[in-house]
């Protein structure tokens, strides 16, 4: 998902292309801010959303290099985590090694905590400094997981999220469309090629049936925010999910 503004301006999405591209401005080779980045201080927020094994940190990666070939000031950040603190609550929450059992509340308050720090420590200086955020995960995540997935409601914690983030709104975002089944088997190839990766997270790890859930709710935010959400296949290649994103945004 891409968040042009960040502070409740909407832009359009092409603003980011132009921003990019030199049309609008960026950062030269020299690292000189160039365009009308020095004008106009709001840049953008990228934020991605899907399911476990959707390529969100490969499409992450792939984008970050496509940006900065154009010119882009990027900075990759993901949630829970980013700030020193959320990179704690991320462990807490995430690390079955912890052995930590949480209330549906307690683990959505924690998920919440991380984002307050990850925009007042990292998002907000990196705007003012007119870079372009590339995030994974945000919001809708919350909504999906602990909104519909744990069953706390989609009103109540979409309400919650958007006091947590204020005025912190994106206006683009790419949900990685995948079926559950084909995502958790990526993440066992995954598994099977690297035997010293970490073991399946807590979420990870939930039933088939709440992954559907979360799915599904996914889908009915994109139906929710059809200007926001742009729904990509990610069954497909690498390459052509990069496309697709990129045929989006220029
Ligand atoms: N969570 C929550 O509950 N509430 C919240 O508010 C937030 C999060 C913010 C951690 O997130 C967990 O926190 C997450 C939701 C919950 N749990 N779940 N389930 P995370 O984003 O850190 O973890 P994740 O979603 O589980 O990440 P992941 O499993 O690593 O998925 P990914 O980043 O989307 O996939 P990937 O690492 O890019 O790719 C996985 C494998 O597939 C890898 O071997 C790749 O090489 C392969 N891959 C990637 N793209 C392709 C394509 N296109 N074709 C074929 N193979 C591919």
């Amino acid at each position: 998902m891409f968040a042009v503004g960040g502070f409740g301006t909407a832009h359009s999405v092409g603003e980011i292309a132009d921003r990019c591209e030199g049309g609008g401005g960026g950062i030269d080779a020299a690292g000189e801010a160039r365009g009308n980045f020095l004008e106009e201080p709001a840049v953008a927020v990228g934020i991605l959303e899907g399911g476990e094994g959707a390529g969100k940190s490969t499409l992450i990666a792939n984008l970050r290099n496509e940006l900065i070939a154009r010119g882009c000031d990027v900075i990759v950040t993901r949630e829970p985590g980013g700030s020193k603190l959320g990179d704690h609550i991320r462990n807490c929450l995430l690390n079955p090694e912890f052995g930590i059992s949480f209330g549906s509340q307690a683990e959505l308050l924690l998920f919440l905590a991380s984002r307050a720090q990850h925009i007042e420590e990292v998002i907000r200086p990196a705007l003012a400094k007119e870079k372009v955020v590339l995030c994974d995960r945000f919001n809708d995540s919350t909504v999906a997981y602990q909104g519909v997935g744990r069953g706390l409601g989609f009103e109540y914690v979409q309400q919650l999220c958007d006091l947590v983030s204020d005025d912190i709104v994106p206006d683009l975002t790419f949900f990685l469309d995948i079926d559950p089944v084909l995502g958790q088997s990526r993440i066992e190839r995954q598994k099977e090629k690297d035997t010293t990766s970490r073991p399946l997270d807590r979420l990870e790890a939930e039933k088939l049936e709440f992954h559907r859930k979360v799915h599904s709710a996914f889908h009915q935010l994109a139906r929710n925010h059809p200007k926001r959400i742009h729904v990509i296949d990610a069954s497909r290649s690498e390459e052509d999910v990069l496309k697709q994103v990129l045929k989006v945004i220029y």
